[in-house]
């Protein structure tokens, strides 16, 4: 992928667009200094990459205006032209005091959600006027994205400082398309909930079109996270979430670099002449080691200091000929950062003054930020780089260092937990916390036959060479041109569009479908307990005395009709292959043929299911139903894998659809909630508009045949409906509505 060939994509598909990048960090800082202005171009690959998209293109970029000569360079609608004389695009700066700084950057942000979502929950020190300071600026994030949207305009938000803002851009601009991408790891479920108003964060990050993660594994923890928390409708196959009314894709798009860059800043003569002048200066043994990092407590300096410190310890032959070189920049300049950055500095001279002679020094620290032109040489120069966090979304060092490795000398320690580890063969990798096999892989690495490093350099130089950072540009902005082509289908709130329908369906003969699960009745842990209220009970005896009533459930007609208690009402169940029409059952088809399969595979998942702890299997004579509401999330991926395995190859009998936390099993040609729908309206309801409501994936058939025909309704928001209720506390009031019609 070049450059151009983005730049070919980007005119074709989104100059009509205007692209409105919002990041917390601008791409150009204007400082005072005793010369004048000064401005300071973007630092980092990633800024760079999205300033040559914006170049191409035109559009805005709306960030945090932070430089101390900011405000003088600005309009009165805070917007400046960048890059200076090019005139490009705009940056429009959102102003930030101290106090707002303090609470929603170095509080909301870098105090909870940033070691949250590493992992680090000791971290984690939330007040809450962090949280007030983190939505008061997300708010006015959004207000500068809404003042430079045009009509049809893409808005693209960067990161975690960002949660709310998709959500105050969405309820005023529906139209706009969004998308978010999150840098750092999504952690799971039993992680996150421990995030102070995780919920609202959840539930802003859903104003998002789609959202955008490092690894797959990030977009699944997302969902699992939701799953959890809000009730929304999952699709799990298609990756989709769909709360009040609107959808959002998730997709995993693995951030990378611009590799050719830096293959040719690293070729050039000026590295060849840097490097030699870096030996010289630093007094560099033959063997080096390379480590580059913000001076972070994610990127695992003191494991990666420890592992060296035993490496020096164990193999001492390498004492005199080998020295590792950390660049650390320091970032964030409070706490814990200031301490962790003491303690850092500590192991490294403790380690110096253990092995170290006056003319060799095991590690040389430098706190100093290199440009990337001048990186390359430290890269080049290296014999082994290491890179060892806890926890990273992804770490373009890792990425970097392979791309300036035009000699194919050097090898790559790279940690499990980075997000590059999914991604690059090549690499050694390392658990940072296995002190040990850490120090003897980087023995192992420095004993290396030639030949096996050049092959190792060569694969992982070649993955980057593919995937490099116009790729993922291109991956993320054709979803968004397929996501807004297609457009996903939106839902309108019931109670907002009460007053039309009320004027729309007063005069009108209704018949009242309603599902049970997860609508009249709360979602439980078991069936048994899943049980309706009294007044609910109650608003629907009223009901049926004004209208015809249905109930439709997936649960068998017996058990449904023993939940509910209501008599002369009409039942489907088993997902429409029972009906009760008030004096008599019709069964839709004969089952006989499809009960012994469906026998043998309830026999098979019982017996390979027993382990897991949690699962309950429901045999419905009809159909089945697999709940694991209470199965351990670490389990889940072993459940599905087991559930995929057995129902494997039995599609031509049967249909596999997942609900809220359940797998439906139901022969394919027995009859879904839209076929009992259909059957009971032309049996009993001539005359009648059908009004349909339903909280899960199953309802949907029922959604599809009411269609423009009647009115649908779902709980949580599904696309295939055309009004939403929020939650399933809000049944009641859609009742009473009906009641007081
Ligand atoms: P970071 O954690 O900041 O960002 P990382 O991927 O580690 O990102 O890249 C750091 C960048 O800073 C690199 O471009 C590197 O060259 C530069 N850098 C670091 N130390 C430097 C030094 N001493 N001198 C000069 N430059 C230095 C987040 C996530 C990552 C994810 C990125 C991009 O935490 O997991 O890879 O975003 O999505």
């Amino acid at each position: 992928m070049t450059e151009a060939q983005l730049n070919a994509f980007i005119e074709e598909n989104f100059s009509e667009r205007n692209l409105v990048i919002i990041s917390n960090r601008e791409p150009y800082v204007h400082k005072k200094t005793l010369a004048g202005i000064k401005t300071e171009s973007p630092a980092g690959g990633l800024t760079s990459a999205m300033d040559n998209v914006l170049k191409a293109v035109g559009g805005t970029w709306i960030a945090w205006g932070s430089g101390s000569a900011d405000r003088d360079t600005v309009d009165e609608n805070d917007r400046v032209s960048v890059p200076e004389g090019d005139n490009a695009y705009i940056l429009k700066r959102v102003w930030l005091n101290k106090g707002l700084v303090d609470n929603y950057y170095h509080g909301y942000s870098n105090q909870v959600l940033w070691p949250l979502c590493h992992t680090a929950l000791n971290r984690i020190y939330f007040r809450r006027r962090y949280w007030e300071g983190y939505v008061r600026a997300n708010f006015l994030f959004a207000e500068a994205a809404l003042e430079e949207a045009h009509e049809n305009s893409v808005i693209w938000i960067h990161d975690y400082h960002l949660c709310i803002a998709p959500k105050l851009i969405k309820e005023k601009r529906p139209d706009l398309t969004t998308i978010h991408f999150w840098h750092i790891p999504w952690p799971d479920w039993s992680v996150f909930r421990a995030c102070p108003r995780h919920s609202q964060v959840l539930e802003g990050l859903l104003g998002n079109d789609i959202i955008g993660f490092q690894l797959p594994i990030f977009a699944a923890n997302f969902m699992d996270c939701i799953e959890n928390s809000i009730d929304a409708t999952i699709d799990q196959d298609n990756l989709t979430i769909t709360y009040r009314g609107h959808t959002t894709r998730l997709k995993a798009f693995p951030i990378s670099i611009d590799f050719k860059n830096f293959e040719t800043m690293s070729s050039s003569k000026r590295t060849e002449r840097a490097m030699i002048n870096l030996k010289r200066k630093l007094h560099l043994p033959p063997m080096i080691g390379i480590g580059v990092d913000r001076l972070e407590y994610t990127k695992g300096l003191m494991m990666r200091l420890q592992a060296l410190n035993l490496f020096f310890e164990k193999y001492d032959s390498f004492r005199g000929i080998f020295s590792f070189v950390q660049l650390a920049v320091p970032t964030r300049l409070k706490e814990p950062y200031l301490s962790y950055k003491k303690g850092v500095e500590a192991m490294a001279s403790g380690i110096n003054s253990r092995y170290g002679t006056p003319d060799w020094q095991p590690i040389i620290y430098l706190d100093n930020k290199v440009d990337h032109k001048d990186l390359v040489a430290y890269y080049r120069m290296a014999d082994i780089g290491i890179i060892s966090s806890i926890y990273d979304g992804m770490n373009l060092v890792a990425k970097e260092f392979a791309a300036s490795q035009v000699d194919e000398k050097g090898t790559l320690i790279l940690s499990e937990m980075a997000g590059a580890a999914e991604e690059l063969d090549g690499a050694i990798l390392v658990n940072p916390y296995d002190t040990e096999n850490f120090a003897d892989s980087i023995n192992i690495v420095l004993k290396m036959s030639e030949d096996e490093r050049k092959n190792r350099m060569r694969v992982l130089r070649k993955q980057i060479i593919d995937n490099d950072i116009y790729k993922w540009i291109l991956d993320i902005l054709s979803e968004v041109a397929s996501v807004s082509s297609v457009m996903l289908k939106e839902c309108k709130d019931f109670f907002d569009s009460s007053a039309q329908l009320r004027k729309e369906l007063s005069s009108k003969e209704l018949f009242l479908f309603l599902d049970y699960d997860g609508t009249l009745a709360p979602i439980a842990e078991t069936p048994e307990t899943a049980v309706i209220n009294d007044a609910t009970r109650e608003i629907i005896n009223m009901l049926k005395g004004k209208y015809k009533v249905a109930i439709i459930s997936g649960r068998q007609l017996e058990d449904i009709m023993n939940m509910v208690q209501i008599n002369d009402i009409y039942y489907a169940g088993n997902h429409g292959s029972e009906i009760w029409s008030g004096d008599e059952m019709f069964l839709s088809q004969d089952f006989t043929d499809v009960r012994s399969r469906l026998k043998d595979i309830l026999k098979r998942l019982e017996n390979e299911l027993t382990h897991i702890p949690g699962v309950l299997i429901e045999d419905k004579g009809i159909t089945a139903s697999v709940h694991y509401r209470k199965v351990w999330t670490k389990d889940h991926g072993e459940l599905f894998s087991i559930f995929n395995n057995v129902t494997k190859g039995c599609e031509d009998i049967f249909r596999i659809t997942s609900g809220k936390k359940v797998f439906e099993i139901r022969p394919v040609k027995a009859w879904n909630k839209g076929d009992a729908v259909r059957w009971i309206m032309k049996n009993y309801g001539e005359g009648t508009l059908p009004v349909y409501i339903g909280d899960d994936t199953t309802d949907e058939d029922a959604f599809k045949e009411i269609g423009d025909g009647g009115v649908s309704v779902s709980v949580g928001g599904n696309p295939e409906s055309e009004y939403f209720v929020s939650t399933q506390a809000e049944v009641i009031d859609f009742l009473k509505f009906f009641l007081d019609l």
